[in-house]
């Protein structure tokens, strides 16, 4: 299998007799209630993933008498329905929310609207591929979040901004003529998820998109994604009306620059009636904004919202901002260029945040912000692509790192307060490529998988999920599901042994982010060098962040902040994050600083041979190409899990003085070897940062 299916490869029930009980109990499909182009989608696929699984096509209902099917439908449109409703409580389901249940020998699939049916299509076709016994449904689902947006970092020209799954899946070139399939396989594979939003451009935007052959082109998008329940949304350049309006400013205050962004919507809406809205990155890493005029992001944002809000449009405006100046801890600014603006939003527009303050690290805590903007509705923004975590190479389990952060209580002293609860919506930046496997590294997908699960049901187990993932992808066999959902719950914690245990953090290489580079200290701006974040001297390493230092901590809720602020009661996977320590301080298990960060590295690269291992007691019950490809990845990286430990410790043992603990083997170079090495075509390159 090449992989190209992806979760969605519905297998064919080996089992004759278990395959004759679902035929029988699925001999047809009355969808006749629904009516609209969503719902209509909502029935093909369950026409064809059932025909898929049961190997025979169901039948257009309502079927002969005695016959048994399914029934989807709206609530109040149809006889069957409505006879179950009679006697059964099902509460509103709102918007996409659904209702699965047996019933007299039937399968019903009921909503409140289209996208509902859509989602419980699929939800019945993952029941039926896990071999659920159908007596027992009785599920009644609705999304934690009505935003749950993919953020592609697609540029125009076809590259894809820390992308490693190969060039954008659009076309622009050739849209809105050519339509090419990926399109609608890629909304299928969104919806099936959950997924119901797609920003198809970058966030460091160009504003050739609202030319009018480009709009037209996403127009082309937009259809497609239409009847998957999908809304397109853009990025917007700041300066658009400037350069392609040809204003001499882009002062959102000026009555212009108004008029400027009020028609460009329009002209967008008279294509695209359900166009989602804006993303913007403003006044970030040289992308320009309000700043240039003196006015702040809520005065930026709220020129946009204000075009948008007629149309029922949002905004989402992003928070990753940190500036030049000198001394100013880059873990701080968000929340200080933010939280004064909280309340003086329209209220179309959402802040997105990224998950932690500084940039997708392997581990971050979570951003203060999402506890400080109680009158903005806030997006949490994961990054699918794994930038910092090994690119398209290392597997790593993401979901693991998507609950620690959803699950993250910011005020342990009161209820209400976990991430998952301060939020309004997910993005995730995409892992998605024109690879034939769409995300280059095959358990990508797993990761992609995982967002969708995730931003639909925010509280579910990383474990089930990636459970889900391995029978959903891999097929039946127990002990194949097992095995990946064993190997996919090691490679989080392994990874950030081998990079950065113990709350070490971007010391990646510079620039392309791919490898190890602690060392770096030669970079124009402070914050753009590894050892910035680490400091490590002779006698201590980390980052101050306590009240002796540059008290980010402070900007915590107080029972969250006091956990934080003693080392001995800082959880130690965050201790760096926010303690300067001396090499011998003695952690909660014994261990000195030093030695423990060298058996953390140490223990990574063994955690990646663990999950080689058991991959390769896989050989024979996968199939040959699938086998190969992650067998070959894992080679990868075991050699890199290596690399890193032994470039760091070579690195730390240089500037600490001290002897590399007992049970970790030397550095097979030297210390100027690993400097020396380079990488002059690492992919998603961007320059400096
Ligand atoms: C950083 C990336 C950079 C992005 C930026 C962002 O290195 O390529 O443009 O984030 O999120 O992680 O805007």
């Amino acid at each position: 299998s090449d992989g190209y299916a992806l979760w969605l490869g519905h297998q064919l029930i080996e089992d004759s007799i278990v395959r004759q009980d679902y035929r029988a109990a699925l001999t047809f499909i009355d969808g006749s209630t629904g009516g609209g182009e969503v719902a209509t989608t909502a029935t093909n696929e369950l026409r064809r993933g059932l025909s898929e699984l049961l190997g025979v096509q169901p039948l257009r209902g309502p079927g002969e008498a005695g016959a048994h099917g399914i029934y989807l439908g709206l609530r109040g449109r149809s006889a069957r329905l409505d006879h179950y409703l009679a006697t059964a409580d099902v509460p509103d389901l709102g918007s996409e929310g659904y209702h699965l249940v047996y019933h007299d020998g039937d399968v019903l699939l009921l909503a409140d609207d289209e996208p509902g049916l859509l989602y419980g299509a699929f939800d019945l076709l993952r029941q039926v591929q896990a071999l659920t016994d159908l007596r027992s449904l009785n599920r009644t689902e609705q999304p934690a979040y009505a935003h749950r947006i993919l953020n592609h970092w697609d540029n125009l020209d076809g590259t894809v901004e820390r992308g490693y799954a190969g060039f954008s899946i659009w076309n622009w070139h050739q849209l809105p003529e050519y339509i090419d399939q990926r399109y609608v396989d890629y909304a299928r594979a969104n919806a099936s998820i959950g997924i119901n939003g797609t920003v198809v451009t970058n966030v460091n935007a160009n504003s050739l998109i609202f030319r009018e052959d480009y709009l037209d082109k996403a127009k082309a998008l937009a259809d497609i994604f239409r009847p998957y329940g999908i809304k397109l949304y853009l990025t917007a350049r700041f300066s658009s009306p400037m350069e392609l309006g040809g204003l001499d400013t882009a002062d959102p205050l000026d009555p212009a620059v108004i008029a400027w962004w009020k028609e460009k919507v329009e002209e967008i809406y008279a294509r695209i009636p359900d166009f989602g809205g804006f993303l913007v990155k403003a006044n970030s890493e040289g992308q320009p904004g309000p700043w240039e005029y003196g006015r702040t992001h809520a005065e930026g944002a709220n020129v946009l919202a204000d075009a948008l809000a007629p149309h029922g449009g949002i905004v989402v405006w992003r928070a990753f901002v940190y500036s030049d100046e000198a001394g100013r801890d880059r873990f701080r600014e968000a929340y200080d260029e933010f939280t004064p603006l909280d309340g003086r939003f329209r209220n179309n527009v959402l802040v997105q945040i990224k998950n932690g303050p500084i940039d997708f690290q392997p581990r971050e805590p979570v951003s203060p912000l999402f506890a400080a903007m109680p009158r903005t509705p806030l997006m949490l923004e994961l990054q699918i692509t794994k930038e910092y975590l090994g690119q398209g190479t290392h597997l790593v389990g993401l979901a693991s790192m998507y609950e620690e952060v959803l699950g993250t209580d910011l005020r342990p002293t009161e209820p209400g307060g976990e991430v998952h609860q301060l939020i309004s919506g997910i993005a995730g930046v995409s892992n998605i490529g024109t690879a034939r496997n769409w995300t280059g590294n095959l358990f990508g997908q797993a990761d992609w998988f995982a967002f969708g699960r995730l931003a639909w049901a925010p509280q579910t187990a990383a474990r089930e999920i990636f459970a889900e993932w391995a029978g959903l992808t891999f097929g039946r066999d127990p002990e194949v599901i097992d095995s990946i959902t064993q190997m996919l719950a090691l490679s989080y914690p392994a990874c950030v042994n081998y990079m950065t245990p113990l709350g070490l953090h971007h010391i990646m290489n510079t620039g392309h982010h791919y490898g190890p580079g602690p060392w770096i200290d030669d970079l124009g701006r402070a914050d753009w060098n590894p050892y910035y974040y680490h400091g490590a001297t002779r006698d201590s390493i980390g980052f101050d962040r306590t009240s002796t230092g540059s008290d980010a901590l402070s900007q915590y809720p107080e029972g969250f902040a006091r956990r934080y602020a003693d080392p001995a009661t800082t959880p130690e996977k965050f201790l760096l994050w926010f303690h300067r320590l001396p090499w011998d301080y003695e952690l909660a298990g014994g261990n000195t600083l030093w030695r423990e960060l060298g058996l953390r590295y140490q223990l990574g690269v063994e955690q990646v041979g663990e999950m080689a291992d058991i991959w390769s007691g896989l050989e024979g019950r996968i199939d040959a190409e699938r086998f190969r490809h992650v067998s070959q990845h894992l080679a990868i990286q075991q050699r890199e899990a290596e690399w890193w430990r032994d470039a760091c410790l070579a690195y730390f043992r240089s500037v600490s003085g001290r002897p590399l603990p007992e049970g970790v083997p030397a550095p097979p170079q030297t210390l100027e070897e690993y400097k020396a090495l380079t990488y002059p075509y690492a992919p998603g390159i961007r320059p400096q940062w």
